[in-house]
């Protein structure tokens, strides 16, 4: 039986941040989220786009996705429905570029179809676990003191490993502080977001002395070899985010000796399919992978969680609790117990936007019949 689906609405939400979030690439104070509800002969399903308003960390951004969307990849949907979510994947397949888009669109239908069928992302993706240990990413500061104190709330809350986001210029002091302030048990990584090029390597160097548990992306998202021979420079090891779009990067990255770690994130891939391809890739060469985040609301963020309790996710994610990130999440928040996130179980993504939340934070909504 083919699941048909008769229309997409595609709305976009407002969604203040508690603290503003700095990176390389920009300050973030307010998420702006792109929601896919589609609406089938099996039910609804929802998605979150992951693109950001603004294309700094990636080249897509809210308004793109929603065009693409509109334009492309709703249209593109055949009438006379499909056999599965995973036939979405190759029906969009002729379009190049878009994986957030792209992601959220078969994310939804797959969530209609798992809800119909009563089965949970976490079970149809392969979870072996029931709960996740989860890590927190914390922006750069405009002090140390500053960082030691949001890191020191983080600690308290329970969070099992801590990722510092650097610059040139906001390197090696903030984790030398951290570390002084923390003592070598804490698990710690940073995040470049792209921010540095080879001529870098003795600086990045000196962060070999603090025992970090990785290096995320330090070059240009299109530096592949140059992370290769960054790599044979550095004792810390080299994690790829930016850098791997999909299954091909990551085999590629892999060869080329250009990571030793990898950061899944489900929508810069493609999807939640091709990111369970990429994870078994990792696996079977020895490569721990770990779920990365974009700021999620709930409804992206249930199915990070039940990604990250596949097998091959052995380092703790960006998958933090939803009050690091809303004063009000749209869906049920997920809290932290332990330090860890527990895996929804209910059918799909086993939650659902409140409805009045929702509403109170929609900027725009607009609906594509098929
Ligand atoms: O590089 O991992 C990143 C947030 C937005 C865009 C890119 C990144 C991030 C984070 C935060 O580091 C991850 C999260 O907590 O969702
Ligand atoms: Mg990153």
């Amino acid at each position: 039986m083919k699941t048909k689906i008769s229309g997409v609405e595609l709305r976009r939400i407002a969604m203040p941040l508690v603290a503003p979030f700095r990176t390389s690439f920009g300050v973030e104070t307010s998420r702006d989220v792109l929601l896919v509800r589609v609406v089938t002969s099996d039910g609804e399903g929802w998605a979150e786009c992951a693109a950001m308003s603004e294309p700094r960390y990636c080249s897509e951004y809210v308004d793109g996705a929603l065009d693409v969307l509109r334009k492309f990849l709703i249209p593109a949907l055949p009438t006379g429905g499909v056999d599965a979510a995973a036939a979405v994947g190759r029906i969009l397949e002729p379009f190049t570029g878009h994986h957030m888009a792209k992601s959220a669109l078969e994310s939804a239908v797959l969530d209609a179809q798992l809800r119909s069928s009563g089965e949970s992302f976490g079970s149809y993706l392969g979870a072996a676990r029931d709960r996740v240990p989860c890590g927190v990413s914390v922006g750069i500061m405009d002090s140390i003191p500053e960082l030691l104190d949001a890191v020191e709330g983080y600690v308290s809350e329970g969070y099992a490993r801590i990722k510092l986001k650097i610059e040139p210029g906001w390197d090696v002091e903030p984790v030398r502080a951290v570390r002084e302030r923390f003592g070598d048990d804490l698990l710690l990584q940073v995040d470049a977001n792209a921010a540095y090029t080879l001529v870098d390597a003795q600086q990045l160097a000196k962060l070999d002395d603090f025992g970090l548990l990785l290096i995320e992306q330090p070059l240009a998202n299109d530096d592949m070899v140059q992370h290769a021979q960054l790599a044979k420079l550095l004792r810390t090891p080299v994690c790829l985010d930016e850098s791997i779009e999909s299954a091909a990067d990551a085999a590629a990255a892999i060869s080329l000796g250009a990571c030793s770690i990898i950061n899944i994130k489900p929508a810069r891939v493609g999807g939640y399919l091709e990111a369970r391809r990429i994870h078994d890739l990792a696996r079977a060469h020895g490569i721990p992978v770990w779920c990365g985040g974009m700021l999620e609301t709930g409804i992206g963020r249930a199915a990070n969680v039940a990604l990250a309790a596949l097998p091959g996710f052995t380092l703790p994610g960006d998958t933090s609790g939803s009050n690091r990130y809303f004063a009000t999440d749209i869906t049920e928040p997920f809290v932290l117990s332990d330090g860890h996130l527990d895996v929804p179980t209910g059918p799909g993504l086993g939650t659902q936007p409140l409805p009045e939340i929702l509403d109170a934070v929609t900027t725009s909504r607009e609906w594509i019949a098929l």
